[in-house]
């Protein structure tokens, strides 16, 4: 039936999970966000940490001066949670919507985290505080360990730290974002959406770890959480394939020079901002299931944070649209997710 879909209008999707970073790349990256959302959830871990309400407020004046097409684009702050975040600080923040959610790191589990937290227990004060206040707790939901292996780090933590959080706070709004696994997405689904959502990325759907080694290694699918073995791949598509209020769109776009990608140590992270949503619309359509694209793009993820549904549409219509091999920053440049590939559909010209 898909097939012959040629046009779908939806309501402006929101991205509940982007990295913008800062300076030369902040302002080369955002209008990509700007042009397929309206709102997004801003990832605070910058080389310096949004950890407080003044570097949020300036943080989000940094973005807003960035943005140099008029998208009417409104950035959503979170803040870092570190062993010593204070619960005042969240509390007030919350109050003033200087910060919309917090989220929480595991300690060396991604970019910049080390001064992410080391036991849940040296934040429980900020968790009671968060369940009071009905603030959403973000979390990179691994658990790091040396002797876990990287490819069952999610589904331990679900174990040994999800569950314990969900019986000690049943009221406190969380978001596991970037599920990877089936695990998480069963876990998911036997929870209130009301408590319990997840994110999922674009090329958590598209791909698996055979693509990560798929002619040789390829620095540019390496990302944390870590691509998974295909059953996984299977069952998050299958998790968005029925308009399930529990699973929503965050991109988890995260941009690097190609310097740091190809690198002895090669950053993590995908830059997939200028694909994301029509990389979205080509998984809903092989799974035969646009009619709910728009539950997924832009409906749980409101209902999720209690924020309106945007008034304003987007028409994604059948027609090639073909990404850029890479954007310049610099003397160096970014490389896209599906750089120099064609996708089946694109926004309608006048966006
Ligand atoms: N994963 N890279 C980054 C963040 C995400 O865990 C994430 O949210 C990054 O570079 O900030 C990545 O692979
Ligand atoms: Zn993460
Ligand atoms: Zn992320």
């Amino acid at each position: 039936m898909s097939k012959f879909i040629k046009k779908i209008k939806i309501k402006k999707p929101d991205d509940w999970h982007v990295h913008l970073r800062d300076d030369d790349i902040l302002k080369k990256v955002i209008k990509y966000t700007g042009k397929f959302y309206k709102r997004a959830i801003i990832m605070p871990n910058l080389d310096d940490p949004i950890t407080n309400c003044l570097k949020s407020i300036a943080y989000r004046d940094k973005i807003l001066k960035s943005m140099h097409v008029n998208y009417k684009f409104q950035p959503l702050m979170t803040c870092y949670l570190t062993n010593f975040t204070k619960p005042k600080e969240l509390e007030f923040g919350f109050s003033k919507k200087i910060f919309i959610a917090a989220k929480y790191y595991p300690n060396f589990c991604t970019t910049n985290s080390k001064t992410g937290i080391k036991k849940i227990s040296n934040i429980t004060s900020v968790l009671e505080c968060m369940e009071n206040i009905g603030m959403p707790l973000l979390i990179h939901g691994e658990e790091i360990n040396q002797n876990i292996d990287i490819y069952d780090r999610e589904a331990k933590f679900i174990e040994t730290t999800l569950d314990p959080l969900r019986k000690k706070f049943p009221k406190l709004k969380i978001v596991l974002e970037h599920i990877t696994t089936k695990e998480s997405v069963e876990y998911i689904k036997k929870n209130d959406f009301n408590y319990l959502a997840a994110t999922i990325t674009p090329h958590h759907l598209m791909l698996n770890r055979n693509d990560m080694f798929s002619g040789g290694i390829q620095p540019y699918l390496y990302c944390l959480p870590i691509l998974k073995k295909n059953i996984h791949q299977k069952a998050l598509r299958e998790a968005i394939s029925n308009g399930d209020k529990h699973f929503f769109l965050g991109s988890d776009t995260a941009p690097h020079l190609h310097k740091n990608k190809i690198n002895v140590l090669g950053c993590a992270g995908i830059f997939n901002a200028p694909s994301s949503l029509l990389s979205y619309v080509k998984v809903f359509e092989e799974m035969n299931a646009l009619k709910h694209l728009q539950s997924f793009c832009s409906e749980n993820g409101p209902k999720f944070y209690n924020m309106p549904i945007n008034k304003e549409t987007i028409t994604i219509v059948k027609k090639p649209y073909k990404i850029m091999k890479n954007i310049k920053v610099g003397r160096d440049t970014i490389v896209p997710f599906l750089s120099g590939e064609t996708l089946n559909w694109s926004l309608e010209n006048k966006y």
